[in-house]
């Protein structure tokens, strides 16, 4: 089915996704996803912060890098606008410099009407597919409060870009989402010295982190410096996913979140009482137990 897929490029890809949003929950979609979700290929890399801090002009840079070494990439970009009233944040999240001719590069804007955990939205079904499909899997996500957190249940290496002079988003960190990042960048390097202090201040706020240290990087999507170095630090944390079982346990316990949020979305938090155990075996797919159940 995944070969199938593979075979008809971006079309089929476009295809499966709008059979997803279709009919999330039907045998023949499940059915695809417990395909997808047993022949994962990619490293999902996931970027989250506050509005306009650059994460899509970072996100052109790696791309551009990426294909450069021959690897493929796919794109979800994770549009929060129905969360937030007032349309604030409305508009093309993504704003990505792509060639669309380039079969390499698949790129999706997604709205987030709920949690982005939930195996019942499109994301987590979406990226399963892409997973399946690509190299690397980019997820761009804006922090709006929770969200950060919710990236965790997708990704598998966490990004946090932190705007130059912005106190801010330093006030998430201490607000509790300092555990979150697998590597944290302050962008816009070029600003000087707003940059540098952001950096500085970072480094404070981090060292309270418990276990282990967190790459801290400055770069400037804009003129290119430090992507290189954000390009090393993303694939050190892959090969240390390799290590001890952690990679295998952190999407374990993603697939855990999933099934026990897409539960509680499709029967309440009674249904999800009254379905009793639904702890996964290792390995097992979600999307089959969801299949069961349903
Ligand atoms: N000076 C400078 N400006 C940058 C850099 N990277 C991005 N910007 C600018 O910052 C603004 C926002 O950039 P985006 O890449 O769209 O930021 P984003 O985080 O994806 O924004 P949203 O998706 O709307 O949250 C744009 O005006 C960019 O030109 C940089 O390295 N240096
Ligand atoms: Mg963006």
């Amino acid at each position: 089915m995944i070969a199938g897929l593979a075979a008809g490029g971006k079309k089929a890809l476009a295809d499966a996704l709008a059979q997803l949003e279709a009919a999330p929950f039907a045998p023949a979609t499940l059915a695809l996803l417990d395909a997808a979700f047993a022949a994962p290929q990619a490293h999902v890399v996931g970027i989250t912060g506050p509005p306009g801090v650059g994460k899509s002009s970072l996100m052109s840079a790696l791309i551009t890098a990426w294909r450069r070494q021959g690897a493929r990439v796919a794109v979800i970009a994770v549009d929060p606008s129905s969360r937030v009233s007032g349309g604030a944040l409305l508009g093309d999240r993504t704003r990505l410099r792509t060639d669309p001719t380039d079969e390499g590069v698949f790129v999706r804007s997604m709205a987030a009407r709920d949690r982005l955990g939930g195996l019942a939205g499109l994301t987590i079904g979406a990226m399963v597919l892409m997973r399946a499909l690509y190299d690397i899997v980019l997820i761009e996500t804006v922090g709006v409060g929770q969200s950060e957190t919710d990236i965790t249940s997708a990704a598998d290496t966490v990004i946090l870009c932190l705007q130059p002079g912005a106190g801010d988003s330093l006030q998430f960190m201490k607000a509790g989402i300092v555990e979150i990042p697998d590597i944290v960048v302050v962008t816009k390097s070029d600003l000087g010295l707003a940059a540098e202090r952001t950096h500085h201040d970072a480094e404070a706020v981090l060292a309270f982190r418990h276990g282990e240290s967190v790459p801290i990087l400055l770069l400037s999507a804009a003129r290119g410096q430090g992507i290189a170095a954000l390009l090393a630090a993303i694939a050190a944390h892959w090969r240390g996913l390799h290590e001890e079982g952690r990679l295998v346990r952190r999407r374990q316990a993603q697939a855990q979140g999933w099934l026990n949020e897409a539960v509680r979305e499709a029967f309440g938090r009674e249904g999800l009482k009254r379905a009793g155990d639904l702890t996964l075996a290792e390995g097992a797919s979600p999307f089959a137990t969801l299949a069961k159940l349903a």
